[in-house]
C-alpha cells in the first residue's frame, strides 16, 4: 500500500518494449502508471536499434512524465510490479524483454542507494532514453553544460532512433 505524501515530485520515466505486442506493452504502461500519480506528458515513440545486447529485435521506446507523491523506492516496487504484469522474464541483462520500466529523473535530486540510482547512471549516453526526453524538455541542463536538446543532437549521429508517433 503507498504511503500518503503530501508533496508532488516530478519523475521522469523510460518505456520500452522489444517482445511481443510492443506498444500494447507500452500502452500498459502509461495506464498502470496513472495508478501511482498523474500522468503530465507522454513523448512521442522511437523505434531504437538495441544497445548493449545486439542479438534481439528493435525496441519502442518513449519515456513518460509523472507527477507522483510516491518516493524512489515505492515507485521503483511499482515499475516492477508493471514489468512483472506485462510477462517480463528477467534472464539475459540488457536482453530482450516485454517491458522495462526505468527511474531516469525525480525532480532534481541525486539518489543513490543499493540498487537504485537516481538520474539513471547510463541515461546520458542513450539515444534512445536522451532523444524523447528532449523532446519534453529540451531546455533542461543536462551534462557539462549542454542542454538536453544538444545532448539528443549528439547522440543522434547514426539512425539508430527513428521517430514512429504519438500515441497519448
Ligand atoms: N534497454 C536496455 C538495453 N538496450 N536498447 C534499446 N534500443 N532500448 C532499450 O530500452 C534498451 C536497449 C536495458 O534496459
Ligand atoms: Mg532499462
Ligand atoms: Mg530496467
Amino acid at each position: 500500500m503507498l504511503q500518503a505524501h503530501d508533496e508532488a515530485h516530478d519523475v521522469y520515466i523510460g518505456a520500452g518494449s522489444n517482445v511481443g505486442k510492443r506498444l500494447f506493452h507500452l500502452d500498459a504502461a502509461v495506464c498502470g502508471l496513472s495508478d501511482i500519480g498523474t500522468v503530465v506528458q507522454c513523448s512521442p515513440v522511437y523505434e531504437t536499434e538495441p544497445v548493449g545486447y545486439l542479438d534481439q529485435g528493435k525496441f519502442l521506446n518513449m519515456v513518460v512524465h509523472l507527477r507522483t507523491n510516491a518516493k524512489p523506492r515505492e515507485i521503483l516496487g511499482h515499475l516492477s510490479r508493471l514489468e512483472q504484469e506485462a510477462g517480463r522474464e528477467r534472464t539475459i541483462r540488457f536482453g530482450p524483454r516485454t517491458l522495462d520500466l526505468d527511474i531516469l529523473l525525480y525532480d532534481n535530486e541525486y539518489y543513490c542507494v543499493s540498487d537504485l540510482q537516481i538520474p539513471h547512471p547510463r541515461m546520458w549516453e542513450r539515444a534512445f532514453v536522451i532523444v524523447p526526453l528532449a523532446d519534453m524538455t529540451p531546455d533542461r541542463p543536462a551534462l557539462g553544460g549542454i542542454r538536453m536538446a544538444e545532448l539528443a543532437r549528439s547522440l543522434q549521429a547514426g539512425d539508430e532512433v527513428r521517430y514512429v508517433g504519438r500515441f497519448w
